[in-house]
Parts: structure tokens; C-alpha cells; sequence
């Protein structure tokens, strides 16, 4: 179907086209395919149908309808190396349950995920697109309706890891260069009923057990995990960033695990997307981000087409300015609403969002270039390079030596220049 998407500048109206995505442009010292690195995602855009909580599917695609499953299988993944390849991203991504069908046992369901990646690996090989993560759905069915790794019942907990396993198994043969975990059960519904101290435990465990196999098989790509505060469970153990960097010190895991972070998380948790990724890369822990946003008026995660180009150039600034993505991407974790129904409009949808991060990402470099946030910023913070001041952050300094000083001083307030900044960056947006 259709001639793949490309560049044509900011004169068209064409919405099938780039007017920003200029794929070979170089960005700071790379182009910006590279910078970007965009991965279309297999669920939303090809395993959803269209539902909410009041009504069924919508899309009605040919290849949700009934039929032998592992033969409709293979006709979604015809669709989404057509849809890969229309859009011109050099990524995927996907869940194991997303792919291929539940078997009537768990070696069943490793079987029809390994004959899906046997029909990956060939479309991979003639096509473009390569693997930016694979993932376990550890949540839609009905035996981790209390958790995987959380759960109170060990036999589930053995199953999760029966899964995970097969998971990172055909991620690592797909070349993926990354692993997600996103816990979406991994929380509770009622405290009355919940042992948190334990369930941390477990969820530690499963991590580490996740990490010695990944170095065990030789994955070189670190595992993430996904923050997210509450939905489906009222709280997730995973909550944000700050949550995360505390439970991953606990049990030892800074090293190897690494964030996957969210437009419509980080708000879900009363964050900007832009305070997440700056904590996580202050914590040595950014991995990835998953592009989309939520609605302001609705509390829940509605995974929309990121759009707002001024929310990403605060992100891609941060992004830029720690030297660009190194496994990490773009993932489109986004879905189109129910209403659109029109095959068009998941592609219109795609090549819009594309188009609004390549304009965020040309914005951030140019405020870069200009030194617009960084000059002020480092302005404000300039006493600390001062020897005296560096040797107290150096740790050579005491309490009494440094009250003492003190006793001298009289510090003078100065402005913030919240609207002055405010000013600046909507000069670049
Ligand atoms: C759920 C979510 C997931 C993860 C992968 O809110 O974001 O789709 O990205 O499991
Ligand atoms: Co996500």
C-alpha cells in the first residue's frame, strides 16, 4: 500500500508527508533518523481494537476477525512491516503477547512466539527496520490479575519467569537493543490484603534473576523499566523516576537497569515529562522514552499522538545536551482514537507526531547552539565553581567550617527570571 513518507519540506500540506522529518539532516553531529530513532509499536497500532470501557471495537481490521490464530499472526505482521516501512521508522516494538497467540500451555505459547520470530527475523532481513525492544505481557490475562513478580502465589511468579525468559530470548535474537519491563500489575488494589515489603522483595528478586540471565546469554542492551504511577492498579511499585532510582539502589540494580520513560506516565504521577527525564539522567538512569501524551482534562492514560512541540523540545534539550540517545529511542506508545477509523488515519497520525518531534528537536538544538537556557543557567549556579564552594561539595569541608564562613556573609537575593526564560523559549517554538 503506498509509497513510503518522506521529507518535502514545510510548503506542503501534504499529511502523509514530512515537512520536518528530514531524515539524512544533520543534528547535532548526526542525522536526525539517528537522533530520533523512531519505533513504531505493535500494540496499539495493530492489537488494539478501537474499545473503551463503554463500548467494543471500532476498527474492525481484517485481521482481528476470527480464524486460525496463528494465521491471523502472520497477516498482522504482512500489515505491520507494510506500516514500518510506509513510515520509513528504523524501529519496532513489542510485547510477546502481542505477536502471537496464547498456547494451551506456557511452552505452547514460547512455541508460537519463537515461529512469529522466525517470520521476523526473514521480513527483518529485506526490511529496514530493526528491533528497538521487546516485552513480556505480564498483565492481560487473568492468572497476573494480582501480579507477576508481586504475586502472593510463587506458581505465578515461576510462570512470569517462564515468560520473561522467552521474551528476552527472542528480543536478544531479533538483535533488540533494549529490554522493557512495565509493571502494570505490579502494585496493589487494597492494602487489606497486601504484604509490600514482601512484594518488593519479590520484584527485586525477579529483576536480578532477569539480569544475571541477560549477561548469562550475552544481551548487551540494558533492561528498563517503565514508571507508571497507578492503571490498572491504584498504585504501582514503579511510581516515577525518584521511586524507581530508590528501589533500584536497594536491591543493587543501578548498573543494569535503566527507564523507559513516559509522556502520559510522568503526568499520571503529577510530573512534567521533562522533570522525568531530567531526574532520571541526574541519576544515571536514562534509558528511553516512550512518546505520547496524555489529555489535561482526563486523569487517566489516554496514550494520544504526542503533538505538543513545545513539551518535547524541553525534552529533547535535556536529551541533546547529555550527548543524544545511545540504545535508547522513540517508541510510539501511542494509540489513534476510536474514532478514527480510516486506515489513512493511523499513518496521518505517525507522520504528525514524527513531524512534531522533528520541529522540537531542531528547536532544542538551536536553543543549544545559543547557549538560550544553558548561559543563564550556568549564571545562576556560577558560585559553586568557586574553589571554596567546590571543596565543600568535594566533601573537604565540615559543618563548622563552613557555618563559620557564614558567620561573615550576607547573602544578597536575586531573581529567578522564570518569565524572562518563559520569554526565551518561545522565541525558539
Ligand atoms: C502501559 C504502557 C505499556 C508499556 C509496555 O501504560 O505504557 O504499553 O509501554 O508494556
Ligand atoms: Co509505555
Amino acid at each position: 500500500m503506498g509509497e513510503a513518507a518522506r521529507f518535502v519540506g514545510e510548503g506542503s500540506t501534504d499529511p502523509l508527508q514530512f515537512r520536518f522529518y528530514d531524515k539524512d539532516r544533520t543534528v547535532m553531529g548526526r542525522r536526525m533518523e539517528d537522533q530520533l530513532r523512531f519505533a513504531a509499536c505493535y500494540w496499539h497500532s495493530f492489537t488494539w481494537p478501537g474499545g473503551d470501557p463503554f463500548g467494543g471495537e471500532t476498527f474492525l481490521r481484517p485481521w482481528m476477525a476470527a480464524g486460525d490464530p496463528m494465521a491471523r499472526a502472520r497477516e498482522k505482521a504482512d500489515v505491520a512491516f507494510d506500516l514500518f516501512r510506509l513510515l520509513d521508522v528504523p524501529f519496532f516494538t513489542f510485547h510477546d503477547a502481542d505477536v502471537a497467540p496464547e498456547g494451551e500451555t506456557l511452552q505452547g505459547s514460547i512455541d508460537n512466539l519463537n515461529a512469529v520470530a522466525d517470520l521476523f527475523e526473514e521480513k527483518m532481513a529485506s526490511a529496514k527496520v530493526r528491533l528497538l525492544w521487546g516485552t513480556a505481557n505480564l498483565f492481560s490475562n487473568r492468572r497476573y490479575m494480582a501480579g507477576a513478580a508481586t504475586n502472593p502465589d510463587p506458581d505465578v511468579f515461576a510462570y512470569a519467569c517462564g515468560q520473561v525468559k522467552a521474551a528476552l530470548d527472542v528480543t536478544h535474537r531479533l538483535k533488540g537493543e533494549n529490554y522493557v519491563c512495565w509493571g502494570g500489575r505490579e502494585g496493589y488494589e487494597t492494602l487489606l490484603n497486601t504484604d509490600m515489603g514482601r512484594e518488593l522483595d519479590q520484584l527485586g528478586r525477579f529483576l536480578s534473576m532477569l539480569v544475571e540471565y541477560k549477561h548469562k546469554i550475552g544481551f548487551q542492551g540494558p533492561i528498563l523499566i517503565e514508571p507508571k504511577p497507578k492503571e490498572p492498579s491504584k498504585h504501582q511499585y514503579d511510581f516515577d523516576t525518584a521511586t524507581v532510582f530508590g528501589f533500584l539502589q536497594k536491591y543493587d540494580l543501578t548498573a543494569d537497569v535503566k527507564l523507559n520513560l513516559e509522556q502520559n506516565h510522568a503526568i499520571l504521577a503529577g510530573h512534567s515529562f521533562d522533570h522525568e527525564v531530567k531526574l532520571a539522567y541526574a541519576s544515571d538512569l536514562f534509558g528511553s522514552l516512550d512518546i505520547n501524551r496524555g489529555d489535561d482534562l482526563l486523569g487517566w492514560d489516554t496514550d494520544q499522538f504526542a503533538m505538543d512541540v513545545k513539551e518535547m523540545t524541553l525534552v529533547f534539550h535535556e536529551v541533546l545536551k547529555h550527548g543524544g540517545m545511545t540504545t535508547g529511542g522513540l517508541n510510539f506508545d501511542a494509540k489513534i482514537r476510536r474514532q478514527s477509523i480510516d486506515p489513512q488515519d493511523l499513518v496521518i497520525a505517525h507522520v504528525a507526531s514524527m513531524d512534531a518531534c522533528a520541529r522540537a528537536l531542531l528547536a532544542a538544538e538551536r536553543m543549544l547552539t545559543d547557549g538560550a537556557l544553558e548561559t543563564p543557567l550556568a549564571a545562576r549556579y556560577a558560585g559553586w565553581d568557586a574553589a571554596e564552594n567546590r571543596a565543600i561539595l568535594a566533601g573537604e569541608r565540615t559543618l563548622e567550617a563552613v557555618a563559620s564562613r557564614g558567620l561573615t556573609l550576607q547573602p544578597q537575593p536575586r531573581s529567578g527570571r522564570q518569565e524572562y526564560l518563559e520569554g526565551v523559549l518561545n522565541r525558539y517554538v
